[in-house]
């Protein structure tokens, strides 16, 4: 019987995985660091633009908005403090009070023009919707 012969086999095998975890141990080790995912939130960015006014620090951002007739505008409250965006002139447009936070949606005039807003609470704060 060749009785020592599965021994220094096994023995063998011992070694060989130990070298092999060790390889991958180094290799993981050096290989790492791969970058993050930053891609993700630009590309979200980008696809929502266009129709989207954001509230910051009392402002409105952007202050002037080019859209279609009819367009849907989403208005996100990135603020502490309740705001409105509500159309200056023959109030074809209002969001009601937005709470900090939150977001509103109203629907562009149907007409061509420039349409004044402001803030309801804080009338300085001011911008202009346009539709073509
Ligand atoms: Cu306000």
């Amino acid at each position: 019987m060749p009785f020592p012969f599965p021994t220094g086999a096994a023995r063998l095998a011992a070694a060989a995985c130990a070298l092999a975890l060790t390889a991958l141990v180094g290799c993981s080790d050096g290989g790492g660091g791969g970058g993050g995912g930053a891609t993700e939130s630009a590309t979200r960015s980008s696809a929502s633009g266009g129709t989207q006014v954001t509230i910051k620090d009392f402002t409105f951002e952007p202050a002037s908005l080019t859209v279609s007739p009819g367009a849907k505008v989403t208005v996100v409250n990135k603020d502490s403090t309740t705001h409105t965006l509500t159309a200056s002139k023959g109030g074809s447009f209002d969001t009601g009070d937005i709470a900090p936070s939150k977001s509103a949606t109203f629907t562009a005039p149907s007409t061509a023009g420039d349409f004044p807003y402001a803030c309801t609470i804080h009338p300085f704060m001011k911008g202009t919707l346009t539709v073509q």
